[in-house]
């Protein structure tokens, strides 16, 4: 399935509505770390994004040690940032916290 890259025109609002995002340095990825009262709310959490990403079809890329989860959001069918990523960010923002992540 073919998806849009997003412009610079396009990406300066998901950066001001995500405020806990940084943009990757190559430009390519939103990067995010959250942190939990304890492994079991992380894994709570990552359980729960695996899920829907599962379900909506869109993974990221991420990395969990103990309390700590890091996620790079990119879209590997168009090499950058889409309306994917906008959309998942959405949902792990919301679900983070729910899960009272930092
Ligand atoms: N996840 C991410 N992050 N980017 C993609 O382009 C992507 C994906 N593509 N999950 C999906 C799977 C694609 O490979 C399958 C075949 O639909």
């Amino acid at each position: 399935m073919s998806v849009t890259r997003l412009s610079d025109t396009e990406l300066k609002p998901l950066l001001e509505r995500h405020a806990a995002w940084r943009l990757r340095g190559d430009g390519k990825a939103i990067e995010r770390t959250l942190k939990f009262a304890d492994f079991n709310a992380a894994f709570g959490f990552i359980t729960r994004v695996a899920l829907h990403a599962d379900k909506v079809d869109h993974h990221p890329e991420w990395s969990n040690v103990y309390n700590t989860v890091k996620i790079a959001l990119t879209t590997h069918d168009c090499g950058g940032l889409s309306g994917r990523d906008a959309d998942m960010a959405q949902f792990i923002d919301t679900a983070a916290t729910a899960a009272g992540a930092d």
